[in-house]
């Protein structure tokens, strides 16, 4: 341990470096790198086959991922989507010509539930956007159920949620489409990338069709095409990432549980549970201040630990409801508004041993007795 080293939240699972190096050489010998080449048509076997889903698209990252989706499989119209969330959800949204209507989230789950989803409905409302939040699913039955009774759409943005599961069954092969995000801090590290997933051809085929212009790639009628392609350097990082991917998980849930067993000991700090409902990947350790009961609120515990070099993040600050473009336009949305002011995340990862987090605990423990 390097006592005095920077702890950042989002340096997560590496990829092992030398067999990076290997499938780069291959792209370099081949003289291919990008347009649906050998690695991103591997890359997409194997998450099919990882997720157990039919048909995976892979792009550039989650937010084209998901700007490419709502513009092929929606013709604009009101979409409800939380406002807590991160904004790339929203802002794809209107980049694809919808409309997005904030609904609040439950204060326990932290995703939208049917209660927070009915009174956004209207008549313009086509779908509605579920996120997967800290890679605890929505409660898809119920969402499913009131989607069809009301002939509207759901979807879900699974940027969160690689690996996790729902009743037995993976995130992935849910709603209309589940989008995925491979950024750099997530736990499948693509640098940037990301996928989409369905069990549907026809849209499997319109979503192929979107995201290139490729002539020899399947075509079907979509309203538009733009490049979302993966390139091959991103689709070998993925590959590497993938074949690890339990190691990944594994380390991950050894830094949760380490974490869940320590502030145990801290009252007013109360990490977020994952996976109750199915295997989860591990990837955010969630904690929600109780200023009241641990003695200082949560920016204050932000700066104090930023001062001995532990970067925690807001996630997610301001809301998306109070922030521009959206600031004047919606009401009060009283459970976004509080776990905005309430939860932070601490630093996970490769990077971050178990002496450094009995570091950031010892930290908490000594702010906490003031
Ligand atoms: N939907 C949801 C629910 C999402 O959370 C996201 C992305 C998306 C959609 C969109 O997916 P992508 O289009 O990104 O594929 C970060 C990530 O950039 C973003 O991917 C992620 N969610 C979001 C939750 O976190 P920032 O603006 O907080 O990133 P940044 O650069 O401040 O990094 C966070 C910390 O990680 C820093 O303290 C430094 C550290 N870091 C970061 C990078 C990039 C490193 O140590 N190494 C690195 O390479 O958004």
């Amino acid at each position: 341990m390097i006592q005095n080293k920077t702890l950042y939240v989002g340096q997560l699972n590496t990829p092992n470096v030398d067999e990076i190096v290997e499938e780069f050489r291959g792209v370099f010998e081949r003289q291919f790198y990008t347009n649906h080449g050998p690695l991103v048509d591997r890359f997409e076997n194997e998450i099919q086959k990882s997720l157990g889903v039919k048909h995976c698209i892979a792009v550039c990252n989650g937010t084209i991922g998901l700007m490419v989706a709502a513009r092929t499989m929606l013709n604009g119209g009101e979409v409800i989507v939380p406002a807590f969330t991160f904004p790339a959800t929203v802002h794809a949204l209107e980049y694809a010509g919808c409309t997005p209507v904030f609904c609040d989230v439950d204060p326990e789950t932290h995703n939208l539930s049917i209660e927070t989803v009915e009174p956004c409905l209207t008549v313009r409302t086509v779908a509605i956007l579920g996120v997967h939040l800290w890679g605890n699913p929505c409660p898809i039955e119920a969402l499913e159920d009131f989607a069809g009774a009301h002939s509207i759409r759901v979807m879900y943005d699974a940027a969160h949620a690689f690996g996790c599961e729902h009743n037995g069954r993976k995130i992935a092969n849910f709603g209309t489409f589940e989008v995925f995000s491979f950024h750099a801090t997530k736990i499948l590290n693509c640098g940037e990338g990301g996928c989409l997933t369905t069990n549907c051809d026809e849209t499997a085929a319109a979503l192929r069709t979107a995201r290139n212009f490729h002539a020899e790639h399947t075509f079907v009628d979509v309203p538009l095409r733009i490049n979302a392609k993966m390139s091959e350097a991103q689709a070998a990082m993925g590959l590497v990432s993938l074949r690890h991917f339990e190691t990944f998980r594994n380390a991950n849930a050894h830094r949760y549980n380490f974490y869940r067993d320590a502030l145990n000991n801290v009252e007013g700090l109360d990490l977020i549970p994952l996976g109750e409902n199915g295997a989860s990947n591990y990837q955010y350790v969630v904690v929600q201040v109780d200023a009241n009961r641990f003695g200082m609120d949560r920016d204050t515990l932000v700066n104090a630990l930023a001062d001995d070099n532990v970067i925690a993040r807001r996630y997610f600050h301001p809301p998306l409801h109070r922030s521009e473009p959206y600031s004047d336009e919606f009401s009060q949305l009283p459970a976004t508004e509080m776990l905005c002011d309430t939860l932070m995340q601490l630093p996970s990862g490769d990077m971050v041993e178990t002496n450094d987090m009995q570091r950031i605990v010892e930290l908490l423990q000594k702010y906490r007795a003031g």
